[in-house]
């Protein structure tokens, strides 16, 4: 084919090169959809061509489909967000992938919590799968009022970035609720309070996405006091393992320790499978009536095994709450944690807030080797931006 229009011979050749060119501005988004609409404005001699110009009218709304119609996901790892787009100011949380740290956007002087993971060490411990399931409940849930938010998550060759909602209240365990005596290894880390006194959610390991019915156990929660006993037992299990969980906790929020914590783990796994939990009557009928429906060893016998969380919802253990109150943040919380503004950490773990910043963070700082090759591609579609180029306005 060819376009022949004042002494412009417009082949095939030539129409594939316009439109590899598109396409790799399309691809990386190195400029906006002005940007881009100013450039081909300033090459008359192409759109002035009718069967391109038709042609590029196609594209303009393939285009504005790609940014603006297809999932979040589809952004993959075009976010232009960069590790030197923040000031790291502090470790605030360590584990064995990475760590969380309090960062300063350094455009808005937003704070948030940026987690750094280490690609070489979930690789090793083959655990991407569960990192790309937990990036992705974040991506869903960036809407919900208890969980954490997640505004972008980036890589570079040796890291992975996730950009979360910063909070400084300290940890559920730390307030009065619970009295969890000198077990300070031992409490719900995950469950945060905002300045407010409104948890934050920020793990998902026993979440929806994360179940694998076939799965190995030990992959999907950390914390060996709140396994239920299907999956101890490696047996098939479905979500109703996330209110075993939950009953867990609930008991160690009422009564100081996991129901069926002991010093000695292979005991503590025993005692999962084979011993009642014992309910002391210093909690309610209602909370004793709502541990024991949560921490039934039989999976079909459990609370929420037969309507999920309307049967939590209507246990008369929650009668006081006005659910619709509470999801919107409109209940007092019992208590409101003592913080002069975002930078003070008094609810931190001075073990960590002590730590040296790591200049490395704003960097590719891996010597290419094979190992570091390898991880670099590992994570495809990682990356993640808001549809929107105001994210952090
Ligand atoms: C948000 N704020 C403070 C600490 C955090 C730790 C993990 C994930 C999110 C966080």
């Amino acid at each position: 084919m060819a376009v022949t229009e004042a002494g412009c011979d417009l082949t095939y050749c030539k129409m594939r090169g316009i439109v590899a060119v598109l396409t790799a501005f399309i691809k990386e988004r190195k400029m906006g959809l002005n940007d881009f609409i100013q450039k081909l404005a300033a090459t008359p001699h192409i759109c002035q061509q009718p069967s391109v110009s038709v042609w590029l009218q196609g594209l303009f709304l393939l285009l504005v489909f790609q940014m603006y119609l297809s999932p979040r996901s589809s952004l993959a790892e075009d976010t232009q967000i960069k590790p030197c787009d923040f000031d790291y100011l502090k470790i605030i949380g360590k584990g064995s992938f990475g760590k969380v740290l309090l960062a300063r956007h350094r455009e808005t002087t937003r704070y948030y919590a940026v987690k750094v993971l280490q690609k070489k060490i979930i690789l090793k411990k083959k655990e991407q799968k569960h990192i790309m399931a937990e990036r992705s409940v974040l991506m869903k849930n960036v809407q919900h009022p208890f969980l954490v938010g997640l505004h972008y998550s980036f890589q570079t060759t040796d890291k992975l970035y996730f950009v979360l909602d910063y909070v400084n209240g300290g940890e559920v365990t730390q307030g009065p609720v619970l009295c969890g005596g000198d077990r300070q290894d031992l409490k719900p880390e995950n469950i945060l309070l905002d300045s407010q006194g409104h948890i934050v959610l920020t793990d998902f390991g026993l979440c929806k996405e994360g179940l694998e019915p076939n799965g190995t156990t030990s992959t999907f929660c950390g914390t060996p006091e709140y396994l239920a006993p299907e999956v101890l037992q490696k047996q098939a299990y479905d979500r109703t393992v996330d209110w075993w969980c939950l009953g867990s906790v609930l008991y160690e929020m009422l009564y100081g320790l996991p129901p069926f914590y002991s010093r000695n783990t292979a005991e503590m796994y025993n005692n999962i499978l084979h011993k009642a939990p014992v309910l002391k009557p210093n909690v309610s009928n209602a909370g004793r009536e709502l541990l024991e429906g949560l921490l039934q060893k039989e999976r079909c016998s459990r609370l929420g095994a037969k309507d999920d969380f309307l049967e939590l919802k209507h246990h008369s253990f929650f009668s006081p709450i006005n659910w619709d109150d509470l999801m919107a943040k409109k209940l007092a919380p019992p208590f409101v944690p003592s913080v002069s503004g975002p930078t003070d950490l008094r609810h931190f773990d001075p073990e960590f807030t002590h730590l040296p910043v790591s200049a490395s963070l704003c960097s590719d700082s891996a010597a290419v080797t094979g190992s570091v090759r390898e991880a670099a591609g590992a994570f495809p579609g990682f990356s993640y931006g808001p549809p929107s180029d105001h994210a952090f306005m």
